[in-house]
């Protein structure tokens, strides 16, 4: 069996390609790119869009060669009034970078005078095999502070810091992030349903 990953975001395929320990592909390197209208109103619901999408496009032979899996994804911060949520890839407008997206969380923090509160991340996963659907979820909890700090990770990271740690996920080694992430969580239980 071999996985297609429904997603373009750079950064989730790399996590989810370094999670599985069998063939794992990005859509793009079997189908062409194209857009994909995420007008769910919950994580899974644009999970599921996602997945449906790529699944529809597969042949039959294909059906029975890959599993699509998808990952919709994104922060809350309950002091500021759960945003962005399900909106976080276009927090900063439709065609916000994820630079630009951190940018907006960094000023919005400032605006509201709160250098560090309570965050947390969200993962819903989508598994379509064989035409069957199936969905899991993780959370990682934390604090969002109002400034940038290290490279790593991508999106959201350089200004989220993990329950228990001192440093930012930008700050951090991917081994540390990939045994506590949302995405970790919802993949281990994504593996019972592959
Ligand atoms: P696809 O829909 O193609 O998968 P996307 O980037 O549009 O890519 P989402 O709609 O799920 O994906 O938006 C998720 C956003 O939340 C993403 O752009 C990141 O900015 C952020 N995000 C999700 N998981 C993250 C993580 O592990 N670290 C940092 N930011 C994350």
């Amino acid at each position: 069996m071999k996985i297609i990953i429904a997603s373009s975001n750079q950064g989730k395929i790399k996590e989810i390609k370094k999670f599985f320990n069998m063939d794992t592909y990005a859509y793009s390197e079997i189908m062409d790119y194209f857009d994909i209208v995420e007008d769910a109103d919950t994580f899974k619901g644009n999970a599921i869009l996602k997945a449906e999408a790529i699944n529809n496009k597969l042949t039959l032979e294909q059906k029975k060669e890959f599993i699509v899996l998808s990952d919709d994804s994104g922060i809350t911060v309950p002091s500021l009034g759960n945003v962005p949520g399900i909106y976080s890839a276009r927090y900063a407008g439709a065609n916000a970078t994820s630079k630009d997206n951190l940018a907006k969380l960094i000023n919005t923090l400032k605006e509201n005078n709160l250098n560090k509160t309570p965050a947390y991340y969200t993962c819903a996963i989508a598994v379509i095999a064989n035409d069957r659907l199936s969905t899991t979820h993780g959370w990682m909890h934390g604090n969002v502070i109002d400034e940038e700090r290290g490279t790593n990770g991508f999106g959201y990271d350089p200004m989220f810091i993990p329950e228990g740690f001192n440093t930012t996920l930008g700050e951090m080694s991917e081994d540390i992030k990939k045994e506590l992430s949302h995405r970790t969580q919802a993949l281990n239980l994504a593996k019972y349903f592959i």
